[in-house]
C-alpha cells in the first residue's frame, strides 16, 4: 500500500461513500480513518435523506437495505405552540419525497460494500499529515501500532470532519472562514419505541424540540438545552417531561415514551471554509462546512459534495479533464450556501435564544403565520427542505 491514486482522510459517510464510488469507476483509494471501526458505527448523528442523496445511494447499488428499511414520507411538520401546526409538503410542493434512514445504517452499508470490494481502509489511523499538497505527488503519513506508514498519491480527499486534518493544511493566507455559534445545543435520545407518524419541528416558549424517527421500533427525540448541558443531568423523566411540555398536545398525547437507549448533547454550528480545495487537495463534507441540524442537510451536503468531487475525479481518470476539478469549490459551495442559508433560517424560527426581546418573539410568531396563510412562502421553504436538485 505504498502508493495509490486517491488517498481520502477520513472513514465517515463522505469518506467512505467517495471510496465506494471511485472503486466503481475503477479509481484505487486509501482510507485512513483515526478511530476504531466500532466507534464510527456507534455514533448516532443523521437520519433524514433528501430525495437527491436517495437516488443517489440506489444509484451506486447502496439502495437496496435503505428501501426496506427506509420511512418514506412527504415532508415534515411544523408546530407552533397553541398556533397549531402546518405539513412542510416536500411532494406537493417540490415533487420530491423525504426518507428517515439512520447514518448509523449508511455506514453500516458503505462498510459492507467496501469490505465486500476489498476497500483499503486503515483504522486507528493516528497524527495524519498531508505533504506537498500543490505539487503532482502529494503524499500522506500516519502512525499505526507503534510504526510509521506512507502512502503516495495523487489527489488527497479531506473528508476528515470539522475537527480534522485536512482543512488545517490549508495555509491560513489561503483560506477563508465564515462563522456562527448559537447560544445552546441540542440533546438528542433513540428510544425503541414506535415513532410519530410525521417528524414534528416545534417551537415553544420553553424551546425546541424535534420528533424524528428511524424505523417502525425506533425513535429518536431531541430538545433545545443548553450549550454545557450534560446528559447525565437528564434523566429519562426529566427529559420526556419538557418534551412533551413542548410539543403541541396531540403530538404530546401521541408521544410513546420508554427508557433512552442513547442520549447525548450536540452543539449548534454554522460554518463555511473557502476555498474547498488547495493544489491537490479537496475537501468534502463536514470538513468544509457544518449546519445547525435544524433541516436535516449536513449528511446530504456531505453526499452532494462526493458526488462533485467524484464526477470530477472520474473525468480526470477517465477523459483527461481537468476542468470539473477546477470547478469543484465554485460548484459544491453554490449547493452548499443554500444549505446554510436554510439552516440557519430554521435554527433563528424555532430556537428560544438569551438575548431574545418581545419584538424578535413577534416577528418569529408572524413568520409561522405567514407560512399559514401563504401557499408560495410554504412552497419556498418546502423546496429548500426537500433540498435543490445536485
Ligand atoms: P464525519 O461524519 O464527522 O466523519 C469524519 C470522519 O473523519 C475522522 N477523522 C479523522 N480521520 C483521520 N485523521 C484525522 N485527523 C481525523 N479527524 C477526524 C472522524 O473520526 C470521522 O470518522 O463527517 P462527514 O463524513 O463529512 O459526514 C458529515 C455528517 O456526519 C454530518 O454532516 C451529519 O451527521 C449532520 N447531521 C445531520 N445531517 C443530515 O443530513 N440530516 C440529519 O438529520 C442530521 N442530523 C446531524 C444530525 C448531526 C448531529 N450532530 C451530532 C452534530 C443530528 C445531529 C445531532
Ligand atoms: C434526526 O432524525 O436525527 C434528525 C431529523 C431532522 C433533523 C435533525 C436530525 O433536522
Amino acid at each position: 500500500m505504498n502508493k495509490t491514486n486517491v488517498a481520502i482522510i477520513g472513514g465517515g459517510p463522505a469518506g467512505l461513500l467517495l471510496s465506494h464510488i471511485l472503486h466503481l469507476h475503477g479509481v484505487d483509494n486509501v482510507v485512513l480513518e483515526r478511530q476504531s471501526r466500532d466507534y464510527v458505527l456507534k455514533r448516532i448523528r443523521a437520519g433524514v435523506l433528501e430525495f437527491g442523496t436517495v437516488q443517489m445511494l440506489r444509484d451506486v447499488g447502496l439502495g437496496e437495505r435503505m428501501d426496506r428499511e427506509g420511512l418514506v414520507h412527504s415532508g415534515s411538520m411544523l408546530a407552533w405552540q397553541d398556533e397549531g401546526s402546518l405539513l412542510i409538503d416536500t411532494v406537493k410542493y417540490a415533487g420530491r419525497p423525504m426518507m428517515a434512514y439512520g447514518q448509523t445504517a449508511i455506514t453500516e452499508d458503505l462498510y459492507a460494500a467496501r469490505d465486500r470490494a476489498g476497500g483499503k481502509i486503515v483504522d486507528q489511523a493516528a497524527d495524519v499529515a498531508l505533504h506537498d499538497l500543490t505539487s503532482p505527488q502529494p503524499w500522506v503519513t500516519w502512525t499505526k501500532d507503534g510504526r510509521q506508514h506512507r502512502v503516495d498519491c495523487e489527489f488527497v480527499a479531506g473528508c476528515d470532519g470539522f475537527h480534522g486534518v485536512a482543512r488545517q493544511s490549508i495555509p491560513a493566507d489561503v483560506l477563508r472562514t465564515y462563522e456562527r455559534v448559537y447560544p445552546f445545543g441540542w440533546l438528542g435520545i433513540m428510544s425503541r419505541t414506535p415513532p410519530l407518524d410525521n417528524l414534528v419541528y416545534a417551537h415553544h416558549d420553553r424551546g425546541f424540540a424535534l420528533a424524528s424517527q428511524r424505523n417502525p421500533m425506533l425513535s429518536r427525540y431531541y430538545i433545545q438545552c443548553e450549550s454545557d448541558a450534560q446528559p447525565g443531568e437528564w434523566p429519562d423523566d426529566r427529559f420526556w417531561d419538557e418534551f412533551k411540555a413542548r410539543m403541541p398536545s396531540e403530538f404530546a398525547r401521541a408521544v410513546v415514551t420508554g427508557p433512552s437507549i442513547e442520549k447525548s448533547v450536540a452543539p449548534l454550528r454554522s460554518f463555511v471554509a473557502e476555498p474547498m480545495s488547495y493544489g491537490r487537495l479537496f475537501l468534502a463534507g463536514d470538513a468544509a462546512h457544518i449546519v445547525p441540524p435544524t433541516g436535516a442537510k449536513g449528511l446530504n451536503l456531505a453526499a452532494s459534495d462526493v458526488h462533485y468531487l467524484s464526477r470530477a475525479l472520474e473525468a480526470h481518470y477517465r477523459h483527461g479533464r481537468d476542468d470539473l476539478l477546477e470547478a469543484y469549490s465554485r460548484t459544491a459551495l453554490q449547493r452548499v450556501w443554500g444549505a446554510e442559508r436554510l439552516s440557519w433560517w430554521l435554527t433563528q424560527l424555532l430556537h428560544v435564544f438569551p438575548q431574545d426581546t418581545g419584538f424578535d418573539r413577534r416577528l418569529r410568531l408572524n413568520e409561522f403565520q405567514y407560512l399559514r396563510r401563504s401557499e408560495r412562502a410554504l412552497a419556498t421553504l418546502a423546496e429548500q427542505y426537500a433540498g435543490l436538485p445536485f
